[in-house]
């Protein structure tokens, strides 16, 4: 087996909607920051002279879209062998954690590795996309712009250590979400009146993000992010029927940060399509977040995280990696 791991990312500007559903083509530019510990593995094994390729994703989730995606990219890396595949990611999958978008990063570059190339993070991108929009985004470290087609798509704009912000996850359920962000993203799309003023207030979030990220800038980058999330959810509660990602602990949250704030904590959340809050500080400040988070009714758990790297390939599987038996590493294989 060949393994690679790639980090999950937070969007500072959001990708809400599509220009192309086929490739999953962004209607609008987004602006992430990569996560460091928020990781998936994904490993990929030859079998030369098998019937078909085989496919794990582990803890269990629906495969149908993954054994389509291993299809599309042994065609176009040219894998001539069927492939055993077997992915997995450390935090909850499905619940807004971006957790398609470390895995579809992850599971690209192990194929690529698998094929004998090493593309560039911008050639791998149009691939990984088609797993999960939001994975060109994984291919890279640090913090990463990806613009609508016609222009280069996916681009680093400062390295992990430009800025060593803390992101502070609060966990408030761990199950996978109601409706998809593909299927919320039609839907916004499709009916909410919102939608295009959404996307006409996407440029101007996108560079002030882009300007306070270059600057180090938290109390400018601040508003913004919380705007832009926001905006996105406004949009997509303005769909019919209305999608609503959160819970009460979701809004009980915002308003710790709020409170926090008041109090000379410079703290400022941003939400995903799922119910879980990031919240964005100094690292000075990540105990006192942490701990004010942890203390919130119904938030099951805090993970910690900051700006993280670009995808690499393994020698073997990490510790924390839950594989199907045939491909556990036993101590005495070393
Ligand atoms: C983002 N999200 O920019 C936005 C914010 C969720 C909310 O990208 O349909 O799993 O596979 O392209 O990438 C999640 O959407 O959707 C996402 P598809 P994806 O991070």
């Amino acid at each position: 087996m060949i393994w690679a791991q790639a980090h999950a990312n937070l969007a500072l500007v959001k990708y809400w909607g599509k220009a192309a559903v086929a490739g999953n083509q962004a209607a609008n530019a987004s602006l992430s920051v990569t996560l460091d510990g928020l990781t998936s593995v994904a490993g990929v094994g030859r079998r030369p002279g098998g019937a078909g390729d085989r496919v794990a994703w582990n803890p269990p989730a629906p495969t149908a879209g993954l054994v389509d995606f291993v299809a599309r990219a042994r065609d176009t890396l040219e894998i001539r062998d069927p492939v055993d595949v077997v992915v997995t990611s450390n935090f909850p999958v499905g619940a807004g954690l971006a957790s398609s978008a470390s895995a579809y990063a992850a599971l690209s570059w192990a194929l690529a590795a698998a094929s004998g190339r090493s593309p560039a993070a911008s050639e791998l991108a149009p691939l990984a996309r088609i797993g999960s929009g939001s994975a060109c985004r994984s291919l890279l470290g640090g913090f990463v712009e990806w613009q609508p087609e016609g222009r280069t798509a996916v681009s680093q704009i400062a390295p992990p250590d430009h800025w060593p912000l803390s992101v502070v996850v609060a966990v408030v359920r761990e199950e996978p979400k109601r409706t998809s962000s593909r299927e919320g993203m039609a839907r916004t799309r499709a009916s909410s009146p919102f939608y295009r003023a959404w996307l006409e207030a996407g440029p101007e979030d996108l560079r002030e993000v882009r300007e306070a990220v270059l600057a180090c800038d938290l109390a400018r980058l601040g508003p913004v992010l919380e705007r832009n999330a926001l905006r996105m959810h406004a949009t997509a509660l303005g769909a019919d029927p209305p999608l609503l990602y959160w819970e009460p602990a979701t809004i009980a949250v915002v308003r710790t940060v709020w409170s926090l704030r008041e109090k000379g904590v410079e703290a400022f959340f941003s939400i995903d399509a799922g119910p879980q809050v990031k919240v964005l500080c100094e690292p000075a400040a990540a105990d006192a977040v942490a701990s004010a988070l942890s203390a919130v009714e119904g938030v099951s758990r805090v993970l910690r995280s900051a700006p993280g790297g670009a995808p690499s390939v393994l020698h073997r599987p990490p510790s924390w990696a839950v594989l199907p038996e045939e491909h556990r590493v036993r101590p005495s294989s070393d």
